[in-house]
Protein backbone atom coordinates (compact mmCIF):
# COMPACT_ATOMS: atom_id res chain seq x y z
CA UNK A 1 0.00 0.00 0.00
CA UNK A 2 2.59 2.54 1.24
CA UNK A 3 4.18 1.61 -2.07
CA UNK A 4 1.93 2.01 -4.21
CA UNK A 5 0.98 5.79 -3.30
CA UNK A 6 4.74 6.42 -3.73
CA UNK A 7 4.61 5.31 -6.90
CA UNK A 8 1.30 7.21 -7.57
CA UNK A 9 3.58 10.13 -6.62
CA UNK A 10 6.37 9.22 -8.96
CA UNK A 11 4.01 8.78 -11.96
CA UNK A 12 2.58 11.66 -11.05
CA UNK A 13 6.01 13.75 -10.65
CA UNK A 14 8.02 12.07 -13.57
CA UNK A 15 4.36 12.12 -16.28
CA UNK A 16 4.03 15.67 -16.04
CA UNK A 17 1.41 16.21 -13.56
CA UNK A 18 1.72 19.49 -12.65
CA UNK A 19 2.19 19.89 -8.82
CA UNK A 20 1.09 23.74 -6.78
CA UNK A 21 4.40 22.78 -4.00
CA UNK A 22 4.57 26.15 -2.37
CA UNK A 23 2.20 28.19 -4.41
CA UNK A 24 -0.23 30.09 -2.70
CA UNK A 25 -3.65 31.80 -3.54
CA UNK A 26 -3.69 35.16 -2.33
CA UNK A 27 -7.03 37.53 -2.04
CA UNK A 28 -6.43 41.08 -3.20
CA UNK A 29 -8.58 43.81 -2.47
CA UNK A 30 -8.05 47.02 -4.37
CA UNK A 31 -9.37 50.31 -3.54
CA UNK A 32 -9.43 52.33 -6.29
CA UNK A 33 -9.78 52.04 -10.09
CA UNK A 34 -6.43 52.56 -10.38
CA UNK A 35 -4.83 49.51 -8.32
CA UNK A 36 -7.69 47.45 -10.60
CA UNK A 37 -5.94 48.50 -13.41
CA UNK A 38 -2.41 47.49 -12.01
CA UNK A 39 -4.10 43.84 -10.97
CA UNK A 40 -5.18 43.65 -14.77
CA UNK A 41 -1.58 44.52 -15.79
CA UNK A 42 -0.11 41.79 -13.65
CA UNK A 43 -2.58 39.48 -15.04
CA UNK A 44 -1.26 39.96 -18.89
CA UNK A 45 2.12 39.64 -17.54
CA UNK A 46 2.92 35.72 -18.78
CA UNK A 47 6.27 34.73 -17.02
CA UNK A 48 4.35 35.84 -13.22
CA UNK A 49 2.14 32.51 -14.59
CA UNK A 50 -0.20 33.86 -12.22
CA UNK A 51 -4.22 32.30 -12.22
CA UNK A 52 -6.52 34.72 -11.24
CA UNK A 53 -9.05 32.14 -9.42
CA UNK A 54 -11.93 35.24 -9.67
CA UNK A 55 -10.52 38.17 -11.98
CA UNK A 56 -10.05 41.58 -10.67
CA UNK A 57 -13.33 43.49 -11.32
CA UNK A 58 -14.55 46.98 -9.59
CA UNK A 59 -12.70 48.75 -6.27
CA UNK A 60 -13.30 47.09 -2.98
CA UNK A 61 -14.09 43.80 -4.80
CA UNK A 62 -11.67 40.88 -4.06
CA UNK A 63 -9.49 39.17 -6.66
CA UNK A 64 -8.29 35.62 -5.99
CA UNK A 65 -4.93 34.85 -7.42
CA UNK A 66 -2.84 31.61 -7.38
CA UNK A 67 0.83 33.07 -7.51
CA UNK A 68 3.68 30.17 -8.31
CA UNK A 69 6.37 29.77 -5.63
CA UNK A 70 8.56 31.37 -7.35
CA UNK A 71 6.82 34.59 -8.19
CA UNK A 72 5.75 35.00 -4.61
CA UNK A 73 8.21 37.69 -3.31
CA UNK A 74 8.12 39.35 -6.59
CA UNK A 75 4.44 39.73 -6.51
CA UNK A 76 3.83 40.59 -3.03
CA UNK A 77 7.04 43.35 -3.39
CA UNK A 78 4.71 44.64 -5.91
CA UNK A 79 1.37 44.40 -4.39
CA UNK A 80 3.05 46.32 -0.84
CA UNK A 81 4.68 49.14 -3.27
CA UNK A 82 1.34 50.00 -4.87
CA UNK A 83 -0.34 49.66 -1.21
CA UNK A 84 -2.66 47.09 -2.80
CA UNK A 85 -4.01 45.16 0.13
CA UNK A 86 -3.81 41.31 0.45
CA UNK A 87 -4.00 38.45 2.73
CA UNK A 88 -2.95 34.49 2.10
CA UNK A 89 -6.25 32.60 1.23
CA UNK A 90 -4.21 29.44 0.61
CA UNK A 91 -1.05 28.48 2.19
CA UNK A 92 0.16 25.44 0.15
CA UNK A 93 -2.30 24.65 -3.15
CA UNK A 94 -0.31 21.17 -2.83
CA UNK A 95 -1.25 20.00 0.35
CA UNK A 96 -4.66 20.66 -0.22
CA UNK A 97 -4.22 19.23 -3.43
CA UNK A 98 -2.69 16.03 -2.08
CA UNK A 99 -5.69 15.73 0.20
CA UNK A 100 -7.93 15.89 -2.57
CA UNK A 101 -5.89 13.35 -4.33
CA UNK A 102 -6.30 10.89 -1.33
CA UNK A 103 -10.03 11.36 -1.04
CA UNK A 104 -10.89 10.48 -4.88
CA UNK A 105 -12.69 7.85 -5.16
CA UNK A 106 -10.37 5.39 -6.80
CA UNK A 107 -7.98 6.43 -4.33
CA UNK A 108 -10.14 5.44 -1.19
CA UNK A 109 -10.50 1.63 0.48
CA UNK A 110 -14.54 1.08 -0.80
CA UNK A 111 -16.22 -1.72 1.61
CA UNK A 112 -16.94 -5.05 -0.43
CA UNK A 113 -20.29 -5.61 -1.34
CA UNK A 114 -20.69 -1.94 -1.04
CA UNK A 115 -22.65 -1.42 -4.67
CA UNK A 116 -23.97 1.95 -4.10
CA UNK A 117 -22.88 5.21 -5.58
CA UNK A 118 -20.66 7.39 -3.63
CA UNK A 119 -21.86 10.54 -4.56
CA UNK A 120 -19.66 12.57 -1.84
CA UNK A 121 -16.79 11.62 -3.48
CA UNK A 122 -15.03 13.34 -6.56
CA UNK A 123 -15.03 10.67 -9.87
CA UNK A 124 -13.40 10.45 -12.83
CA UNK A 125 -15.24 11.47 -16.13
CA UNK A 126 -15.62 7.50 -16.93
CA UNK A 127 -17.38 6.73 -13.72
CA UNK A 128 -19.54 9.47 -13.94
CA UNK A 129 -20.86 8.55 -17.33
CA UNK A 130 -21.25 5.19 -16.38
CA UNK A 131 -23.52 6.93 -13.20
CA UNK A 132 -25.61 8.70 -15.72
CA UNK A 133 -26.07 5.26 -17.41
CA UNK A 134 -26.84 3.36 -14.17
CA UNK A 135 -29.19 6.31 -13.62
CA UNK A 136 -31.15 5.73 -16.80
CA UNK A 137 -31.10 1.92 -16.66
CA UNK A 138 -32.80 2.58 -12.88
CA UNK A 139 -35.09 4.56 -14.26
CA UNK A 140 -36.19 3.43 -18.13
CA UNK A 141 -39.38 5.40 -18.11
CA UNK A 142 -38.48 8.96 -16.88
CA UNK A 143 -34.40 9.28 -18.11
CA UNK A 144 -32.68 8.69 -21.18
CA UNK A 145 -29.51 9.62 -22.36
CA UNK A 146 -28.92 11.61 -25.33
CA UNK A 147 -25.56 12.23 -26.98
CA UNK A 148 -25.68 16.22 -28.29
CA UNK A 149 -22.14 16.21 -30.29
CA UNK A 150 -18.40 15.06 -29.43
CA UNK A 151 -15.92 16.62 -28.05
CA UNK A 152 -12.52 17.98 -29.35
CA UNK A 153 -10.83 14.98 -27.96
CA UNK A 154 -14.38 12.99 -29.08
CA UNK A 155 -15.84 12.65 -26.07
CA UNK A 156 -19.67 12.40 -26.26
CA UNK A 157 -21.16 15.42 -25.22
CA UNK A 158 -23.68 13.44 -22.92
CA UNK A 159 -27.21 14.96 -21.55
CA UNK A 160 -29.79 13.33 -19.46
CA UNK A 161 -33.32 13.66 -20.61
CA UNK A 162 -35.90 13.36 -18.00
CA UNK A 163 -39.21 13.25 -19.79
CA UNK A 164 -42.93 11.56 -18.97
CA UNK A 165 -43.51 11.87 -22.38
CA UNK A 166 -45.34 14.20 -24.91
CA UNK A 167 -43.44 16.12 -27.76
CA UNK A 168 -41.04 18.40 -27.31
CA UNK A 169 -42.73 19.70 -24.45
CA UNK A 170 -41.63 23.30 -23.11
CA UNK A 171 -38.01 21.97 -21.51
CA UNK A 172 -35.64 23.42 -18.52
CA UNK A 173 -31.69 23.14 -19.26
CA UNK A 174 -28.99 22.88 -16.51
CA UNK A 175 -25.13 22.22 -17.43
CA UNK A 176 -22.34 21.88 -15.32
CA UNK A 177 -19.10 21.91 -15.42
CA UNK A 178 -18.43 24.01 -18.49
CA UNK A 179 -15.07 25.26 -16.63
CA UNK A 180 -13.40 21.80 -16.03
CA UNK A 181 -11.67 22.90 -12.52
CA UNK A 182 -15.08 23.27 -10.60
CA UNK A 183 -15.37 19.99 -9.85
CA UNK A 184 -18.38 20.52 -7.15
CA UNK A 185 -20.66 21.47 -10.20
CA UNK A 186 -20.10 18.38 -12.46
CA UNK A 187 -20.63 16.26 -8.33
CA UNK A 188 -23.63 18.19 -7.41
CA UNK A 189 -24.83 17.86 -11.21
CA UNK A 190 -24.81 14.19 -10.83
CA UNK A 191 -26.39 14.28 -7.48
CA UNK A 192 -29.23 16.06 -9.09
CA UNK A 193 -29.66 13.62 -11.55
CA UNK A 194 -30.44 10.72 -9.22
CA UNK A 195 -32.80 13.47 -7.00
CA UNK A 196 -34.77 13.80 -10.17
CA UNK A 197 -35.25 10.90 -10.82
CA UNK A 198 -36.03 9.09 -7.67
CA UNK A 199 -38.28 12.46 -6.30
CA UNK A 200 -40.73 11.86 -9.41
CA UNK A 201 -44.03 10.50 -7.98
CA UNK A 202 -42.91 11.29 -4.50
CA UNK A 203 -41.90 15.03 -4.54
CA UNK A 204 -45.33 16.95 -5.42
CA UNK A 205 -43.47 19.79 -7.50
CA UNK A 206 -40.84 17.47 -9.11
CA UNK A 207 -43.83 15.04 -10.17
CA UNK A 208 -46.42 18.54 -11.42
CA UNK A 209 -43.13 19.60 -13.29
CA UNK A 210 -42.35 16.37 -15.27
CA UNK A 211 -46.17 16.38 -16.15
CA UNK A 212 -45.73 18.73 -18.13
CA UNK A 213 -42.08 19.84 -18.93
CA UNK A 214 -38.75 18.10 -19.73
CA UNK A 215 -35.80 18.49 -18.19
CA UNK A 216 -32.38 18.55 -20.00
CA UNK A 217 -29.45 17.88 -17.35
CA UNK A 218 -25.66 18.53 -18.96
CA UNK A 219 -23.92 16.88 -15.92
CA UNK A 220 -19.82 17.44 -17.56
CA UNK A 221 -20.11 20.19 -19.82
CA UNK A 222 -16.29 20.38 -20.98
CA UNK A 223 -15.43 16.40 -20.76
CA UNK A 224 -11.95 16.87 -22.11
CA UNK A 225 -11.17 20.00 -19.34
CA UNK A 226 -12.09 17.89 -16.65
CA UNK A 227 -10.12 14.62 -17.86
CA UNK A 228 -7.10 17.48 -18.12
CA UNK A 229 -7.88 18.78 -14.80
CA UNK A 230 -7.90 15.45 -13.09
CA UNK A 231 -4.48 13.95 -15.37
CA UNK A 232 -2.87 16.96 -16.19
CA UNK A 233 -3.79 20.36 -14.25
CA UNK A 234 -6.07 20.43 -11.79
CA UNK A 235 -6.38 24.24 -12.47
CA UNK A 236 -7.74 23.93 -16.16
CA UNK A 237 -10.70 26.20 -16.68
CA UNK A 238 -11.00 26.30 -20.50
CA UNK A 239 -11.44 23.47 -23.13
CA UNK A 240 -8.55 21.70 -25.12
CA UNK A 241 -9.03 23.04 -28.75
CA UNK A 242 -5.77 23.70 -30.26
CA UNK A 243 -5.44 27.37 -31.91
CA UNK A 244 -3.75 28.18 -35.05
CA UNK A 245 -0.64 30.53 -34.58
CA UNK A 246 -0.31 29.62 -30.94
CA UNK A 247 1.67 27.23 -28.45
CA UNK A 248 -1.23 28.04 -25.94
CA UNK A 249 -3.99 25.66 -25.78
CA UNK A 250 -8.03 26.01 -24.98
CA UNK A 251 -10.66 28.27 -25.08
CA UNK A 252 -12.93 29.63 -22.17
CA UNK A 253 -16.43 28.13 -23.52
CA UNK A 254 -17.74 30.92 -21.11
CA UNK A 255 -16.68 33.39 -23.26
CA UNK A 256 -17.21 31.78 -26.93
CA UNK A 257 -20.93 31.90 -27.15
CA UNK A 258 -22.04 34.38 -29.70
CA UNK A 259 -23.55 37.52 -27.23
CA UNK A 260 -21.02 40.44 -27.36
CA UNK A 261 -18.57 37.65 -28.34
CA UNK A 262 -14.91 39.11 -28.17
CA UNK A 263 -16.62 42.55 -25.82
CA UNK A 264 -14.91 43.47 -22.25
CA UNK A 265 -13.79 40.84 -20.00
CA UNK A 266 -13.06 38.35 -22.36
CA UNK A 267 -9.46 38.04 -24.07
CA UNK A 268 -8.34 37.86 -27.70
CA UNK A 269 -4.90 36.37 -26.42
CA UNK A 270 -5.22 32.84 -26.70
CA UNK A 271 -2.76 32.16 -23.78
CA UNK A 272 -5.61 33.94 -21.52
CA UNK A 273 -7.78 31.82 -19.31
CA UNK A 274 -10.47 34.11 -20.33
CA UNK A 275 -9.46 33.87 -24.50
CA UNK A 276 -12.82 34.05 -26.39
CA UNK A 277 -11.85 31.43 -29.48
CA UNK A 278 -10.94 32.32 -33.03
CA UNK A 279 -14.81 33.17 -33.44
CA UNK A 280 -18.15 32.85 -31.95
CA UNK A 281 -19.16 28.98 -31.33
CA UNK A 282 -15.31 27.85 -32.44
CA UNK A 283 -16.01 25.28 -29.62
CA UNK A 284 -17.46 22.07 -30.51
CA UNK A 285 -18.87 21.77 -27.05
CA UNK A 286 -20.84 25.40 -26.85
CA UNK A 287 -21.45 25.15 -30.33
CA UNK A 288 -23.33 21.90 -29.58
CA UNK A 289 -25.42 22.87 -27.10
CA UNK A 290 -26.46 25.83 -29.08
CA UNK A 291 -27.15 23.80 -31.95
CA UNK A 292 -29.40 21.47 -30.16
CA UNK A 293 -31.07 24.59 -27.91
CA UNK A 294 -32.11 25.96 -31.51
CA UNK A 295 -32.92 22.79 -32.76
CA UNK A 296 -35.28 22.02 -29.70
CA UNK A 297 -36.92 25.59 -29.69
CA UNK A 298 -38.88 24.78 -26.93
CA UNK A 299 -36.83 26.16 -23.95
CA UNK A 300 -38.18 28.35 -21.25
CA UNK A 301 -35.05 28.28 -18.74
CA UNK A 302 -31.21 27.73 -19.18
CA UNK A 303 -29.21 27.45 -15.99
CA UNK A 304 -25.54 26.94 -16.06
CA UNK A 305 -23.89 25.58 -12.74
CA UNK A 306 -20.34 27.27 -12.04
CA UNK A 307 -18.26 27.62 -8.74
CA UNK A 308 -17.03 29.48 -6.66
CA UNK A 309 -18.13 32.66 -5.07
CA UNK A 310 -21.85 31.71 -4.19
CA UNK A 311 -23.74 33.85 -6.22
CA UNK A 312 -26.76 34.03 -8.48
CA UNK A 313 -26.96 35.60 -11.62
CA UNK A 314 -28.90 36.46 -14.51
CA UNK A 315 -28.25 38.64 -18.00
CA UNK A 316 -26.59 40.76 -18.99
CA UNK A 317 -22.66 39.79 -18.46
CA UNK A 318 -21.73 41.53 -22.07
CA UNK A 319 -23.09 44.71 -21.13
CA UNK A 320 -23.69 46.67 -17.87
CA UNK A 321 -27.68 47.63 -18.83
CA UNK A 322 -30.43 46.17 -17.16
CA UNK A 323 -32.37 43.11 -19.20
CA UNK A 324 -35.73 43.78 -20.09
CA UNK A 325 -37.12 41.37 -17.54
CA UNK A 326 -34.49 41.90 -14.99
CA UNK A 327 -37.67 42.63 -12.33
CA UNK A 328 -38.93 39.26 -12.65
CA UNK A 329 -35.55 37.90 -12.47
CA UNK A 330 -34.09 39.30 -9.48
CA UNK A 331 -37.40 38.33 -7.77
CA UNK A 332 -37.09 34.60 -8.50
CA UNK A 333 -33.16 35.08 -7.99
CA UNK A 334 -34.24 36.48 -4.71
CA UNK A 335 -36.55 33.77 -3.70
CA UNK A 336 -34.38 31.08 -4.92
CA UNK A 337 -31.42 32.14 -2.55
CA UNK A 338 -33.59 32.47 0.24
CA UNK A 339 -34.90 28.63 0.03
CA UNK A 340 -31.25 27.71 -0.68
CA UNK A 341 -29.81 29.10 2.58
CA UNK A 342 -32.66 27.38 4.02
CA UNK A 343 -30.51 24.46 4.10
CA UNK A 344 -27.33 25.47 6.08
CA UNK A 345 -27.51 29.28 5.80
CA UNK A 346 -25.33 29.35 2.99
CA UNK A 347 -25.14 32.77 1.81
CA UNK A 348 -25.74 33.87 -1.91
CA UNK A 349 -25.11 37.13 -3.82
CA UNK A 350 -28.15 37.73 -6.28
CA UNK A 351 -27.82 40.24 -9.23
CA UNK A 352 -26.63 40.73 -12.92
CA UNK A 353 -23.62 39.37 -13.97
CA UNK A 354 -22.31 42.53 -14.77
CA UNK A 355 -22.72 44.10 -11.32
CA UNK A 356 -22.09 41.31 -9.08
CA UNK A 357 -18.86 40.27 -10.64
CA UNK A 358 -17.61 41.81 -13.75
CA UNK A 359 -18.15 42.54 -17.27
CA UNK A 360 -17.73 39.41 -19.31
CA UNK A 361 -18.76 38.63 -22.73
CA UNK A 362 -19.24 35.65 -24.79
CA UNK A 363 -21.62 34.34 -21.93
CA UNK A 364 -23.98 31.11 -22.09
CA UNK A 365 -26.71 32.83 -20.27
CA UNK A 366 -26.73 36.31 -22.17
CA UNK A 367 -26.91 34.39 -25.79
CA UNK A 368 -29.83 32.23 -24.33
CA UNK A 369 -31.50 35.14 -23.02
CA UNK A 370 -31.10 37.61 -26.31
CA UNK A 371 -32.46 34.26 -27.86
CA UNK A 372 -35.46 34.01 -26.12
CA UNK A 373 -35.05 32.03 -22.93
CA UNK A 374 -36.22 34.79 -20.09
CA UNK A 375 -34.98 32.20 -17.21
CA UNK A 376 -31.37 32.04 -18.02
CA UNK A 377 -29.54 32.04 -14.72
CA UNK A 378 -25.75 31.12 -13.81
CA UNK A 379 -24.92 30.08 -10.47
CA UNK A 380 -21.76 29.85 -8.53
CA UNK A 381 -22.09 27.52 -6.03
CA UNK A 382 -19.52 27.68 -2.43
CA UNK A 383 -17.67 28.71 -1.60
CA UNK A 384 -16.56 31.84 -1.14
CA UNK A 385 -12.45 31.17 -0.87
CA UNK A 386 -11.51 29.45 1.54
CA UNK A 387 -11.13 26.72 -0.76
CA UNK A 388 -11.87 27.94 -3.81
CA UNK A 389 -12.54 25.39 -6.98
CA UNK A 390 -10.87 23.10 -4.41
CA UNK A 391 -13.90 22.59 -2.30
CA UNK A 392 -13.40 19.22 -0.13
CA UNK A 393 -15.81 15.98 -1.06
CA UNK A 394 -17.50 16.38 2.53
CA UNK A 395 -19.33 19.36 0.98
CA UNK A 396 -20.47 18.10 -1.90
CA UNK A 397 -23.34 16.57 -0.84
CA UNK A 398 -24.52 19.68 1.37
CA UNK A 399 -24.12 22.04 -1.54
CA UNK A 400 -26.06 20.01 -3.74
CA UNK A 401 -28.54 20.02 -1.02
CA UNK A 402 -29.05 23.65 -0.91
CA UNK A 403 -28.74 24.35 -4.73
CA UNK A 404 -31.56 21.95 -5.57
CA UNK A 405 -33.73 24.00 -3.08
CA UNK A 406 -32.47 26.92 -5.03
CA UNK A 407 -33.21 24.96 -8.70
CA UNK A 408 -36.46 24.03 -7.58
CA UNK A 409 -37.79 27.71 -6.79
CA UNK A 410 -37.29 28.84 -10.28
CA UNK A 411 -38.51 25.65 -11.97
CA UNK A 412 -41.58 26.36 -9.74
CA UNK A 413 -41.63 29.71 -11.00
CA UNK A 414 -41.21 28.49 -14.55
CA UNK A 415 -43.99 26.24 -14.28
CA UNK A 416 -46.28 29.04 -13.01
CA UNK A 417 -45.24 30.96 -16.19
CA UNK A 418 -45.27 29.44 -19.11
CA UNK A 419 -45.58 32.53 -21.22
C1 LIG B 1 -20.71 33.34 -15.03
C2 LIG B 1 -21.74 33.38 -15.94
C3 LIG B 1 -21.68 34.27 -16.98
C4 LIG B 1 -20.61 35.14 -17.10
C5 LIG B 1 -19.61 35.11 -16.17
C6 LIG B 1 -19.67 34.22 -15.11
C7 LIG B 1 -18.60 34.19 -14.13
C8 LIG B 1 -17.61 33.12 -14.38
C9 LIG B 1 -16.79 33.43 -15.60
O1 LIG B 1 -17.06 32.82 -16.64
O2 LIG B 1 -15.87 34.27 -15.54
C10 LIG B 1 -16.68 33.01 -13.21
C11 LIG B 1 -16.14 31.64 -13.18
O3 LIG B 1 -15.89 30.99 -14.13
C12 LIG B 1 -16.03 30.96 -11.93
O4 LIG B 1 -17.06 30.06 -12.02
ZN1 LIG C 1 -16.90 29.02 -14.13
Amino acid sequence: MRLLLLFGVLIGATCSLKTFVGDQVLRVEPHNEEQVRLLKELEALEPLQLDFWRFPSYPNEPADVQVPFDCLQVVKVFLESHQIKYYILIEDIQAIVDEETRNMDYNQQRERGSSSFNYGAYHSLDIIYKAMDDIVAEHPQLVSKIQIGESYEKQPLNVLKFSTGGTNRPAIWIDAGIHAREWVTQATALWTAEKIASDYSHDPLVTSLLNTMDVFLMVVANPDGYVFSQTKNRMWRKTRSRIPGSTCIGVDPNRNWDAGFGGPGSSDNPCSDSYSGPSPFSEVEVRSIADFIKSHGNFKAFISIHSYSQLLMYPYGYKCTNARDYKELEEVANAAANSLSSLYGTKYRVGDICHVIYQASGGSIDWTYDYGIKYSFAFELRDTGRYGFLLPANQIIPTAQETWLGLKTILEHVQDHPY
